[in-house]
């Protein structure tokens, strides 16, 4: 693949912070950046998107930040407060994320800002026109920018660009409740390839589309699109298999396993970000259900809960923060002795050498999302385990339930199943244990996050030739 690659994220795969008086710009490490810095090297591309927060910075700071930037081939997009909390906070966070996980409860009784989401999805749109070269390939990412696909086509009428959606298509009857569905759907319709994690939510956008538009994708997938045709796709992210079991291997990180493994205790692990979708609430309620259920665990199983802060000037979070911190007080209060915590909450990120000696700790990592895009924690931990052996418990409602059934899948809303589950888990022979790990690892081994670009970028670059 030759042509140059324009990748369009919300925020650029980057971290500014000031050291010492002079802002340092560091690549962020994460399932997106992994997957598309390949690429972008490869084809001498550009990478477009928010660097975060940089409006503190002195003139002279920010000078330096762009010439940082420059380096790595970044561009900037800006955004003021207002843009941060309307189009960022409000639309994005407070009412396109819930909708996307089916949480209609979780959101505000007003909105505003769809006109400050336009206004800066159009930024990014003129961003990318201004850079575009006859040839390049786009490719924009996720919900923030639903509406640069069109906006796009607009500008640069036979560019070829490809949108994928990292989160759930939800339902068309949650999605209904948007007042602008059709403005939505016409925005992500302005791409050539547009993907989805999985059949499910490539589904519920083509039952949309059939529903708004009366428009039918044949059976390549293809769909007659005013003059054009979009073809829609799906294209299970993945991570870096062979770098995470490399990692997993190194001396710290053996060093770091040995310290939180026991033999007299059972380790249970939990990593999320801390957002409502991600089963916390419920995944502690299976515990807690489990030492009822099974009482010879008391004592002998903790649960390492890492929750990492997000989102925290959005409502919804707030209070979830709360109502989480709340849970875990109550069932230590209730359960714990003189000698032992069932549940250890840590509510802040951790560093990566201490995540990856969590995963090779675990005796049964709990992934139990109430909705989940994908999940990368699910893939990384098999990843990890170059012991072959540690048992995943997986949502049934997470993406990467359609790959790993060699899991134990359960339905989160169900706790006393998922207590049995872990239960189940904790007491399954170390054959079984095995097997079905060799079997996670060879999955996660055989489509990497290198695959699942490469197999996005391949099918979109052969989707029109030059005109
Ligand atoms: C969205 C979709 C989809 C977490 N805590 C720490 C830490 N992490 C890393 C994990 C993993 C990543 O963060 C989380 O990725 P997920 O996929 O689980 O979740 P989202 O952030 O919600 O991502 C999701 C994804 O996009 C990709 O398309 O799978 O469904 O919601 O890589 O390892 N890393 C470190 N410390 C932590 O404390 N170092």
């Amino acid at each position: 693949m030759d042509a140059r690659l324009l990748i369009v994220s919300n925020r650029l795969p980057v971290t500014v912070t000031v050291e010492g008086g002079h802002p340092v710009v560091c690549p962020s490490v994460g399932g997106l950046a992994t997957g598309l810095q390949a690429p972008h090297d490869r084809s001498g591309g550009l990478w477009i998107g928010w660097p975060g927060a940089v409006e503190g910075l002195t003139p002279e700071m920010r000078a330096d930040v762009d010439r940082q930037l420059d380096a790595m081939r970044a561009i900037p997009i800006c955004l003021s407060d207002r843009e941060v909390t309307l189009f960022y906070e409000q639309v994005s966070n407070a009412v396109l994320w819930p909708i996307c996980h089916d949480r209609i409860d979780r959101l505000p009784l007003h909105v505003e800002g769809w006109d400050v989401y336009e206004s800066v999805n159009a930024r990014f749109a003129d961003a990318v026109a201004e850079h575009y070269r006859a040839g390049d390939l786009v490719w924009v990412h996720d919900y923030q920018l639903l509406r640069v696909p069109a906006l796009l086509r607009e500008r640069i009428p036979d560019a070829r660009i490809g949108f994928f959606l990292h989160v759930p298509f939800p339902n068309p009857e949650i999605f209904f409740t948007l007042p602008n569905r059709h403005w939505l759907v016409e925005g992500m319709m302005g791409a050539d390839l547009v993907g989805f994690h999985t059949r499910r939510y490539h589904g519920h956008f083509r039952a949309a589309l059939r529903r708004l538009f009366s428009v039918e994708a044949d059976n390549t997938g293809t769909v007659r699109w005013r003059s054009r045709r979009v073809k829609l796709g799906v294209f299970p992210i993945s991570i870096d298999a062979a770098d995470f079991a490399s990692r997993a291997a190194a001396p710290e990180v053996t060093r770091k396993t040995k310290e939180y493994t026991s033999s007299s205790m059972k380790l249970l692990v939990g990593i999320d970000r801390l957002d409502y979708s991600k089963g916390i609430p419920r995944r502690l309620m299976a515990l807690k259900r489990l030492l009822a259920l099974h009482p010879e665990w008391r004592e002998r199983v903790r649960l390492i809960q890492v929750a990492v802060p997000t989102r925290d000037r959005v409502d919804a979070y707030r209070r979830f923060r709360r109502e989480v911190s709340s849970l875990v007080g109550q069932i230590n209060g209730e359960l714990a002795s003189p000698t032992w915590t069932p549940i250890q909450y840590i509510h802040r990120s951790i560093p990566s050498d201490v995540l990856l000696a969590l995963y090779r700790a675990a005796d049964v990592m709990l992934v139990t999302p109430l909705r989940d895009g994908m999940n990368l924690v699910a893939k990384e931990f098999p990843a990890a385990r170059i012991d072959d052996d540690g048992v995943l418990i997986l949502s049934e409602f997470a993406g990467a339930a359609d790959e790993l059934t060699d899991a134990i899948l359960v339905n989160p809303y169900d706790v006393d199943a998922t207590a049995e589950a872990i239960h189940r888990a904790l007491t399954m022979e170390a054959g079984e244990r095995q097997h079905r790990m060799k079997r996670l690892r060879q999955t996660v081994q055989a489509f990497d996050v290198h695959r699942w670009a490469s197999t996005f970028l391949e099918e979109l670059a052969g989707m029109k030739n030059e005109e």
